[in-house]
């Protein structure tokens, strides 16, 4: 630490007082010196010594200098890495001065404080999703066009702009993200992406009175024969074939999805709707009735 030396005036001799100034040995010359402790202690924390052309700066008792030789650190007593308290967030190392000083795992760096540690880019990219940017406080991360920041501030949220943010059928932006919807007969699986099929015939046979059959998107009722779907697409009813015309011979009744004819008496009934005139010995087995017109269905 030079400071402005002076050539003042030749001295005497060896150990000759210069009027407050100090006479070098070597040169028998007056050296003006500053005295640097006169201004603000040397910017020494604790003792300030001034020294020909310099000065130097001291501590009290229990302290040690710091390596930028003016302020002074405590020479804690036991402070060491075994000590709990040493506060390193990752290595604590002994300094030789009697403390510790702490340092950072690989990607890691020494916060302000010297003794937390700062995730950089350089590790695990950060922690972040797309892009990373070292910064003061540590990394800050981006996202690649067209996804948007999570409030994690690390994890990139697609959007609908791209692959209609892989929702099967409606996406929409909101601020957690995209929101997939699928129109009705649909339902969003557990990927919340996915639109599948509702079975409708599943739950009460999707209200059909008879049959249903599930279709993609929909379903469809339908009823046995001898039975029509009304117009609520769901209940069946009795289609009355008497109220056809000739639909038996001589008489018709109409039952629940079938009918039956009958004939007069001294008919017999032929070919289910048919009466014939003259009565056979067999006819009396039918009673001129009884023969029911009966259809059989697969359900
Ligand atoms: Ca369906
Ligand atoms: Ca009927």
């Amino acid at each position: 630490e030079g400071r402005l030396i002076f050539l003042w005036r030749l001295c005497g001799g060896l150990n000759v007082r210069c009027h407050s100034r100090t006479c070098s040995t070597d040169l028998f010359l007056c050296l003006a010196d500053t005295d640097e402790c006169m201004f603000n202690n040397g910017g020494c924390q604790h003792v300030c010594v001034n020294t020909v052309g310099s000065y130097e700066c001291r501590c009290k008792e229990g302290f040690f200098l710091s390596d930028n030789q003016h302020t002074c650190i405590h020479r804690s007593e036991g402070m060491s890495c075994m000590n709990k308290d040493h506060g390193c967030a990752h290595i604590c190392r002994e300094t030789p001065k009697g403390g510790v000083a702490c340092e950072c795992r690989p990607g890691f760096e020494l916060s302000k404080n010297q003794r937390s540690c700062i995730l950089t880019c350089n590790h695990g990219n950060g922690g972040c999703q797309h892009t990373c940017d070292d910064a003061d406080n540590g990394p800050i991360c981006g996202c690649h066009p067209k996804y948007i920041m999570h409030t994690d501030g690390k994890t990139c949220l697609e959007t609908c702009a791209v692959n209609n943010g892989g929702c099967d059928r409606t996406c929409k932006d909101t601020s957690t993200g995209v929101h997939c919807s699928c129109p009705v007969g649909f339902t969003l699986q557990f990927d919340g992406k996915t639109c599948k099929d509702i079975d409708e015939c599943q739950s009460n046979n999707g209200g059909c009175d008879h049959f249903c059959k599930n279709t993609v998107g929909s379903f469809d009722c339908s009823c046995r024969k001898g039975f029509k779907l009304l117009t609520d697409e769901k209940s069946c009813q009795d289609i009355d074939e008497c109220s056809f015309e000739r639909t038996c011979d001589h008489t018709c009744i109409n039952h629940p999805g079938t009918f039956e004819c009958t004939c007069n008496k001294g008919y017999a009934l032929y070919g289910f709707t048919h009466c014939g005139g003259e009565v056979q010995k067999c006819a009396t087995l039918y009673a001129g009735r009884v023969l029911v017109f009966t259809l059989t269905w697969k359900l």
